[in-house]
């Protein structure tokens, strides 16, 4: 089964990624790689970092002349600053103490994990906890992607609100998210992404933080992934699991969600119906997953990221030294990372989606994948017909 690892801290040398699984043949360039890490340093709010680092790529193993030879992929992102934190982040022991962090940030894993992995400095948590560990997961993702386009299937994402501030909503096509990345919060409504950049100014202003919520649509799944047989095959859990474990991200919905918890059941399915001499459906209220299956239509998820939790104007907490009350430790961060964490949902999405793929067409090379997949879209087409 495809399977990936990460390793490495925001401020260490660098992140390490190793995705294991995929067949061999894949197309693999250092370039859509790079555009793709570029991605997630988007969107209007991030913080100084992101002017910083470059996330060039140095591939350690599994690629040869511009493909997958079968064998697991290893990947470097090197941290720009790494020089400047040796000490800070040194693997030998160090004569002299560098400074600790004593004072955890609330919302972060900080206190947690001082108790924890029962540590003084919450340096020794923060660093591995910290969003930016979600750069390596984007090589995941990228190979992800890659491997779904050769069976047709995309996966996109767009910002729908940010500190309330949401888009109007309508049906989306492929072609409709194409430039979505031109716009600097990722919102498909120019007028809504004008409000939100003008929220996210006043908040960095007043040193406080703001999330939202983002959208990652998949065109073309073929009717059949994922499964009902068992909690850990459901292609919505594994959606809801990948999705909420990109920091911050606090709630996940798929399809329409909270807003069929309200509806009756009359207005909350996608009926069945005859159109083009096939069995189809008049709307995608599901999101596209049934019974923790995909049903052909576009897979629609959503995830819900909370205001960033490293604040300039700190919030209060305990100093874990001296049991004082303090506030919180400042680091560098972003103001609002909602459309970078889009991509990383995206990315996230694209795993999951490829790694069903996998398990139902699975083979050793790219072909035996693709040749798997359309003879079951040629049934699947030729099941449907009416
Ligand atoms: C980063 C995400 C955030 C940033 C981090 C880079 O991580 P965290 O979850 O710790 O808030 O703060 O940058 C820094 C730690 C820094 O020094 O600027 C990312 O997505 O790359």
């Amino acid at each position: 089964m495809l399977r990936f690892l990460t390793a490495g801290e925001s401020h260490g040398p660098g992140l390490v990624t190793i995705v294991e699984g995929l067949p061999k043949g894949l197309e693999f360039s250092v370039e859509s790689l790079d555009h793709e890490l570029g991605r997630r340093r988007l969107g209007h709010g991030r913080g100084g970092r992101m002017k910083v680092e470059t996330d060039r790529v140095e591939i350690l193993g599994g690629i040869r002349h511009g493909r997958t030879i079968g064998a697991p992929v290893a990947v470097v992102v090197r941290n720009a600053e790494a020089e400047k934190w040796s000490r800070q982040m040194s693997a030998a022991p160090i004569d002299e103490p560098v400074g600790r962090v004593t004072r955890p940030r609330p919302g972060h894993a900080d206190l947690a994990g001082m108790v924890k992995y029962d540590t003084e400095d919450a340096r020794d948590v923060l660093e591995r906890a910290s969003a930016r560990e979600t750069a390596a997961r984007t090589v995941a993702g990228y190979l992800a992607k890659s491997l779904l386009d050769t069976v047709d299937i995309q996966v996109r994402s767009h910002v729908i609100s940010i500190g309330g501030v949401s888009a109007s909503e309508h049906p989306l096509t492929l072609a409709d998210l194409e430039n979505v990345d031109l716009d600097p919060v990722r919102c498909l409504d120019p007028e809504a992404s004008a409000t939100m950049v003008e929220l996210i100014d006043r908040v960095t202003e007043d040193k406080d933080t703001v999330g939202g919520i983002f959208e990652v649509l998949g065109f073309g799944l073929p009717i059949g992934l994922g499964s009902y047989v068992h909690y850990d095959r459901r292609l919505d859990a594994a959606l809801a699991g990948a999705l909420m474990s990109i920091p911050a991200v606090k709630g996940v919905e798929i399809g329409d969600g909270y807003q069929a918890a309200g509806s009756l059941g009359s207005d909350a399915h996608d009926e069945i119906v005859r159109s083009d001499g096939a069995v189809g459906r008049s709307t995608n209220r599901a999101g596209g997953v049934e019974g923790g299956v995909s049903n052909g239509e576009v897979l629609r998820v959503r995830g819900a990221m909370k205001p960033i939790s490293t604040l300039m104007r700190p919030l209060q907490t305990v100093d874990m030294d001296t049991g004082e009350d303090a506030v919180a430790v400042r680091e560098r961060s972003d103001v609002c990372a909602v459309p970078a964490a889009a991509v990383v949902g995206e990315q996230m999405v694209a795993w999951v989606v490829a790694c069903e793929v996998l398990r139902k067409f699975g083979g050793d090379t790219i072909d035996e994948v693709k040749s798997a997949a359309s003879n079951y879209r040629a049934r699947v087409a030729r099941r449907l017909e009416r």
